[in-house]
């Protein structure tokens, strides 16, 4: 999954945010409009050579091409791994309710074995973490935490390797410093709630937020540093026995989303792979170009070409803006 020069598209928006996608650029969201869209991207000429892996939802991995292919085959014949998104959303906490807590527990032994029954290699659990007033929580960080531990063994029991996703957000006003700080004890958490659950650290790929500025602060960190505290805040954290950490990109723009990851990689040599799992840092453009036209279906996936590659070049430290 994060073999090098690997990483893997995010394309596991629920019905809820593909429909807010979607209307932003005047696209109906429906069974087959998403359909389209995702067989667009999934058709993609070449992607496998810079993606391991896709992560499906629900609808998307029982759906299948205009010609009759399931998604899941049609990947797996490319080489790529489908994947799933197991949590279903972030909940109001309860007794904190400006703080999130995902939900998905209840059944999951089951859904994982049919998820394995459909062709699904891998799953993915986001726990969202946000930053602001007396936020967040020991209680929110905690409750989250074993909340993706427990989730984590349970697809590793059930032959799936969990993508471990905390997200700590990038919507507030704070400083890199305070997201480092924040970040560092949401991995803090998590690795000793995996450590409490059994779970192997060597069957799990860590997907984190990057140590950033927040949207709304006055002043944003250069890239350099971003990559400094980023890098920093992981070799503290993260167990070297965990082969691979594929970021999310959280709402950085995309050529700011692969600036980042290439300027980690060319502070390594890491003892994890140091990749990318981004959703809409890969996907914008071919959003944009594609509109809901199969004219533009081509145009759809030269965009999600090119940034597959810019970020494979990035998970390598040799990313260069001009080749973009
Ligand atoms: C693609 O979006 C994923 C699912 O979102 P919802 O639960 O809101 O429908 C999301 O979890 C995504 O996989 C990650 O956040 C990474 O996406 P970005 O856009 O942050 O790279």
């Amino acid at each position: 999954m994060v073999a090098p020069g690997k990483g893997i598209l995010a394309a596991d928006e629920s019905s809820g945010t593909i429909t807010k996608r979607f209307e932003a650029i005047g696209i109906e969201s429906t069974f087959d409009s998403r359909r389209d869209y995702r067989q667009a991207l999934l058709t993609t000429p070449g992607l496998e050579e810079f993606i391991s892996g896709v992560i499906l939802y629900d609808e998307t991995i029982r759906q299948s091409t205009a010609d009759g292919v399931a998604f899941p085959k049609l990947l797996e014949g490319l080489g790529i791994m489908p994947g799933i998104k197991v949590d279903t959303g972030a909940m109001p906490l309860p007794g904190s309710p400006d703080e999130k807590i995902t939900e998905g527990l209840d059944g999951l032994p089951k859904r994982v074995a049919e998820y394995v029954s459909l062709g699904a290699k891998f799953a993915k659990w986001r726990a969202v973490i946000t930053i602001g007033d007396g936020i967040p929580t020991d209680y929110c960080i905690q409750a989250n935490a074993a909340a993706l531990a427990r989730y984590a063994s349970i697809c590793q029991e059930g032959g799936l390797v969990p993508i471990v996703e905390p997200e700590v957000l990038m919507d507030w006003e704070n400083d890199v410093d305070r997201c480092a700080e924040v970040t560092k004890k949401a991995h803090e958490a998590v690795f000793a709630a995996l450590d409490l659950h059994r779970v192997a650290l060597d069957g799990i790929i860590l997907k984190p937020n990057m140590a950033i500025s927040g949207k709304k602060s006055a002043t944003q960190a250069s890239v350099d540093e971003v990559a400094a505290a980023t890098v920093k805040l992981l070799t503290s954290t993260v167990p070297e026995s965990v082969p691979g950490i594929a970021f999310l990109s959280g709402g950085q723009s995309a050529d700011v989303a692969t600036a980042h990851l290439n300027a980690m990689n060319k502070l390594g040599p890491h003892p994890w792979q140091l990749s990318f799992s981004y959703g809409r840092a890969l996907q914008d453009d071919a959003l944009n170009a594609w509109k809901g036209e199969a004219s533009n279906v081509e145009a759809a996936q030269a965009a999600l070409y090119g940034r597959s590659k810019d970020n494979s070049l990035a998970s390598k430290g040799e990313y260069t803006p001009q080749q973009a």
